[in-house]
């Protein structure tokens, strides 16, 4: 049986885009939608015998119905293809508010063949040209639709986010307690992992204090396959296999912090072994130049040299340099552009400034959460102290409303 597994379409992500005269829509949208359909056309080809997608088709809980239709459309190929496709729930489909609806919802409410919803923890069996396979479904674990509103009001961050990873946890051992074993059958999950490694611009995610599985309750002997939705870089919790556990990654780079990420689907062959394939997708490249000029001759030609290093074509670029005021004013910008003019898109051409260090700053790194950033800053700022608790409060609160609306 053969598996074509990806996530995290985020139908909807415009940024570094701009307007494109023939269609009417915008370039990053179409640079998404493409890489859709080439996962479509994949999957069509490949002849594979069913389609897992692990969340976040949308990249917001209220598509346009332009975005509607441009991921509707390429459910349609599939379904009218006969190739079972099962979708579950991303945070990004999801509500905010419990009994509102997921954009998701539709196919199951329109019964368009071959198309399976999952909204809540429930397993699917789907019936594909080579026998039964059991899907196992936890979709997004939202917290207002485990958790009571009294239940959030007493307990804090780290509380919620622990407790939802006990409900989890329980909610996929007692499905696979109940698998049967005539079939075989895999996980499809939109959640965090402990060991997973972030992708470039999922930074604050990463900080946050969303819950997060362990290997050990995701990896269960059950499953000849787990397949996750939600971090954006693709990755193999579980190498070794026994399952595989695997994020698949968003089909296209969301932003410059994903540059030198691969972006793309699994094609997992389940026969006596598990195989499993990573195939790349027409992603848009992006391109940061760096360049420091202090002490050159020709601060121009330092720059289209550094440019003509790096393959700038079809890509959205971005160039930070740093230079003394008075080769500012020598800098050819004709020369640049003209050296630029095979790039998708410029988005910043920025000069550094060095600021000089008024005091010490206080140590902050990319290891702390936010909150243990916050607590350093404030107490290496004497004006602050004082304010302490009612800033840790508001910032709680930021991040909690944050992580509701958006996290990854
Ligand atoms: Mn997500």
């Amino acid at each position: 049986m053969r598996i074509l597994h990806f996530a995290d379409a985020h139908i909807g992500i415009e940024t570094h885009g701009k307007l494109d005269p023939a269609s009417g829509l915008n370039t990053r949208l179409l640079d998404f939608v493409r890489c859709l359909e080439y996962i479509v056309d994949a999957a069509i080809e490949r002849q594979v015998d069913v389609v897992l997608f692990a969340g976040d088709a949308y990249d917001y809980a209220n598509p346009t119905p332009t975005y509607q239709k441009l991921f509707g459309a390429q459910m349609k190929r599939l379904s009218d293809a006969g190739i079972p496709t099962v979708l579950i729930v991303g945070n990004h489909d999801m509500p905010v508010s419990y009994g509102k609806a997921s954009p998701l919802e539709l196919f199951g409410v329109l019964g368009v063949p071959n198309i399976h919803v999952a909204v809540k923890p429930q397993v699917i069996n789907v019936t594909t040209r080579s026998g039964v396979l059991q899907v196992a479904c936890l979709p997004y674990p939202n917290r207002s639709a485990l958790l009571t509103r009294e239940e959030v009001r007493a307990m804090s961050e780290e509380e919620i986010a622990k407790r939802i990873e006990g409900i989890c946890s329980d909610c996929i051992s007692s499905m696979a307690e109940r698998l049967s074993h005539d079939a075989p059958s895999v996980l499809l999950a939109h959640v965090a992992a402990w060991n997973a490694v972030y992708a470039g611009s999922e930074r604050t995610a990463e900080l946050s204090t969303e819950p997060k599985l362990m290997l050990s309750a995701l990896a269960m002997p059950q499953f000849k396959y787990v397949a996750l939705g939600h971090i954006h870089k693709y990755q193999d919790l579980n190498p070794s296999g026994a399952p595989h556990v695997v994020y698949s990654g968003s089909i296209d780079r969301c932003d410059f912090a994903e540059e030198n990420e691969q972006k793309g689907f699994c094609v997992v062959s389940i026969a006596d072994g598990v195989e499993l394939e990573f195939l790349e997708t027409p992603a848009r490249r992006f391109v940061t130049i760096d360049v420091n000029m202090h002490g050159l001759k020709n601060p121009t030609q330092a720059l289209i040299n550094a440019i003509m290093e790096r393959n700038v074509k079809d890509a959205i670029v971005r160039i930070r340099y740093s230079c003394t005021d008075e080769q500012q004013t020598t800098i050819d910008w004709k020369a640049v552009e003209q050296a630029l003019s095979g790039a998708f898109r410029v988005v910043s051409v920025a000069r550094q400034v060095e600021k000089p260090l008024q005091r010490p700053q206080a140590v902050i790194t990319e290891q702390m959460s936010t909150i243990e950033a916050l607590r350093r800053y404030i107490r290496h700022k004497s004006e602050l102290k004082e304010l302490e608790d009612e800033l840790i409060r508001y910032a709680q609160q930021l991040e909690s409303e944050l992580i509701r609306e958006s996290a990854t």
